[in-house]
């Protein structure tokens, strides 16, 4: 039997990852661990970027959350990375990759992870990441508009996706005043136990 270890933090990525995982109830071991501090060299065989998440397939590793993703929905079989919607599923998980995640957690760094160390954010910089985030969730509020979900009118990959910051806009002060679609779109997502909760009793 294969043995399936999904290895994670509580960061932006290994979250989705996560909450993915347990969506789908995936036959996967939870395991905490730090990437970057006391686990970083026994792990650097297996994800050189010294980043979470990280599924381990026996002895294969798979890094980044969307290939994470995808290979346990096609594990799973069903439609939450759906065939036939190949094309604007990419669309969405790239334009979170490279646009609205970029932004939400840009905030959520200078807001509020980077804090402890690095003091108050400089407001110049907060500034310009604020004004990436208001061009992109309008293109996301306005997409969102009499729709439920981003892809093929059913919950997918996509949305987990492109919510990734979500979770985290208190604490990094993402502005989402005014975007009704998309806090209406989150409040959709939350009412899934995998979204809302993913570490609920992991580590
Ligand atoms: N492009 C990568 C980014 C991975 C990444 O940046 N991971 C961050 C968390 S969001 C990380 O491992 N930081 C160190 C930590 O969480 O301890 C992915 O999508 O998986």
């Amino acid at each position: 039997m294969v043995e399936r270890k999904l290895y994670y933090t509580h960061n932006i990525n290994p979250r989705v990852a996560v909450a993915v995982a347990r969506h789908l109830e995936s036959p996967v071991e939870f395991i905490r661990y730090s990437p970057m501090g006391e686990d970083r060299e026994a792990f650097l065989p297996l994800n050189p970027n010294s980043l979470a998440p990280l599924l381990v397939e026996d002895d294969r590793p798979l890094w980044e959350a969307d290939a994470i993703a995808l290979r346990l929905s096609q594990m799973a079989g069903g439609d939450f990375w759906p065939d036939d919607h190949a094309v604007e599923m990419m669309q969405w998980v790239s334009w979170s990759a490279h646009h609205f995640t970029v932004a939400g957690a840009g905030l959520v760094w200078h807001n509020h992870t980077a804090v402890s160390w690095m003091g108050s954010p400089d407001p110049a910089v907060v500034a310009g990441i604020a004004e990436d985030f208001h061009r992109f969730a309008s293109i996301l509020d306005a997409t969102l508009a009499g729709r439920q979900w981003l892809v093929g009118n059913r919950l997918t990959y996509a949305d987990f996706r492109v919510a990734s910051a979500l979770p985290y806009a208190e604490r990094g002060q993402i502005p989402l005043e005014g975007y009704s679609n998309i806090v209406e779109w989150h409040d959709r997502l939350n009412a899934i136990d995998a979204w809302r909760e993913p570490f609920a009793g992991l580590d």
